[in-house]
């Protein structure tokens, strides 16, 4: 019942938005830029009577509702959901050749693990981290990013996705933070099953203030451990979430603006995207050179509305450079090592995970030589995560050796 009860209040509180304090959505967004306004408003003024500012604000207030309510969607609108569960378990694994295998020593023989990904989309590169870290081994699936034949068999059209053999089939798991959610409460609860898990994760549909139906994944940063729970832990597990959520919100904006920054920088970009994700292997040269340099085309012009629409500075490198410092400073301040402590968490390997997708790129190497601290963090955690430093924390039934 207990148990039941944690659940509830955690469904409840990120219907409420979360606890990370995080802005989760644009609606957050424009509210927190208009207090910004208001506190303005608040300012002391002695020549200007309460009575005057009551009504400039009423009329500025006004305007603005009204423009809002006629302009935008006042609210993201709740749209019909139907009542099936967003994981399937396929009876069999889709025919797609795994294009590699990652074994890790001594844990070969758990369940199988499929991922298909891009290699570069940072949302992959997180999944590969907390794989790595924790000493999965799994096969890999090269998605081809234009024709996607390889997750034609999958409802859900985006990477990653993580297939699970599970009784009865293999389970399907969508949406990275979903994914590692879903896995680390496996981890530590030998007795769960993946498709009880996965229930804890609904998707749910919604339209956004553009009248777009979307569909969010709920509670994708909870780790449902909630046995041998302390409540001290509360703490530390919400900052574990607020790190998560920054990497997915705020950090990996900073990306496209950069390494697109330039039309050089952008087709530097697309090479290494060909190289890292192999190309030549699954494309035709003319095929291959028309996505780099139209892609490369492309990308530099929405990286410019990118940077707009995030309100990245005039320098894009500042933005990309302040966020990583903000993180590491926090570690700073902790006097630890890690975000985590002594040991990465999930915070870390997210953050690192998105930093891992830009590697080959310009920005990256700027990165590194702007800041040492996050240089050092970087390869602190390269050390952990090719090393499976959490092999030992990852108990139960995804690396039975
Ligand atoms: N919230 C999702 C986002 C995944 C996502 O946007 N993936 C991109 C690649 S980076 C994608 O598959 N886009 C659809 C496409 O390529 O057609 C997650 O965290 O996994």
């Amino acid at each position: 019942m207990a148990f039941y009860r944690a659940v509830r209040s955690v469904i409840q509180k990120s219907i409420r938005g979360g606890d990370s304090g995080l802005t989760a959505h644009p609606k957050r967004i424009i509210f927190d830029r208009f207090c910004g306004y208001s506190t303005a408003f608040k300012d002391p003024k002695p020549k200007t009577s309460w009575k005057s500012v009551i009504g400039y604000s009423a009329a500025f207030g006004t305007l603005i509702g009204g423009y809002y309510a006629y302009y935008k969607a006042p609210d993201p609108t709740p749209v019909p959901n139907k009542a099936e569960s967003t994981y399937e378990i396929l009876p069999t694994l889709p025919d797609v050749p795994a294009s590699k295998k990652i074994e890790v020593p001594g844990h070969e023989t758990g369940p199988k693990v499929i991922l298909f990904q891009y290699p570069t989309c940072p949302f992959c590169c997180k999944v590969r981290a907390f794989l790595d870290f924790y000493g999965v081994s799994y096969d890999i699936v090269e998605v081809n990013p234009v024709l996607r034949q390889q997750i034609k068999w999958s409802k859900y059209k985006k990477v990653p996705i993580i297939l699970v053999q599970v009784d009865g089939g293999y389970q399907q798991l969508n949406d990275s933070s979903m994914i590692i959610s879903a896995l680390r409460t496996l981890m530590l609860d030998k007795n769960a099953n993946l498709s009880d898990i996965v229930n804890f994760y609904p998707s749910i549909k919604f339209k956004d203030l553009d009248g777009k139906v979307k569909s969010d994944v709920m509670n994708k940063y909870f780790v449902m451990n909630h046995k041998n729970k302390k409540d001290s832990d509360n703490d530390i597990d919400a900052e574990e979430r607020k790190w998560r959520q920054w990497a997915d919100e705020v950090l990996v904006h900073t990306l496209s603006p950069n390494v697109y920054r330039s039309k050089d920088e952008a087709l530097q970009a697309f090479n290494w995207f060909s190289e890292a994700g192999e190309w030549e292997k699954n494309f035709s040269t003319w095929e291959r050179y028309l996505i780099i340099y139209v892609g490369a085309f492309v990308m530099y012009f929405i990286g410019k509305s990118l940077k707009k629409k995030h309100a990245l500075k005039d320098d894009v490198r500042e933005s990309l450079y302040d966020e990583c410092k903000y993180y590491v400073n926090n570690i700073r301040k902790q006097g630890t090592k890690f975000i985590g402590g002594n040991v990465p968490n999930l915070g870390d390997l997210a953050v690192y995970g998105v930093l891992s997708s830009i590697e080959g790129c310009d920005a990256f190497k700027d990165l590194m030589n702007n800041s040492s601290s996050v240089e050092q963090w970087y390869q602190d955690m390269k050390i952990a995560v090719n090393n499976h430093l959490g092999m030992n924390q990852a108990t139960a039934s995804l690396t039975r050796s």
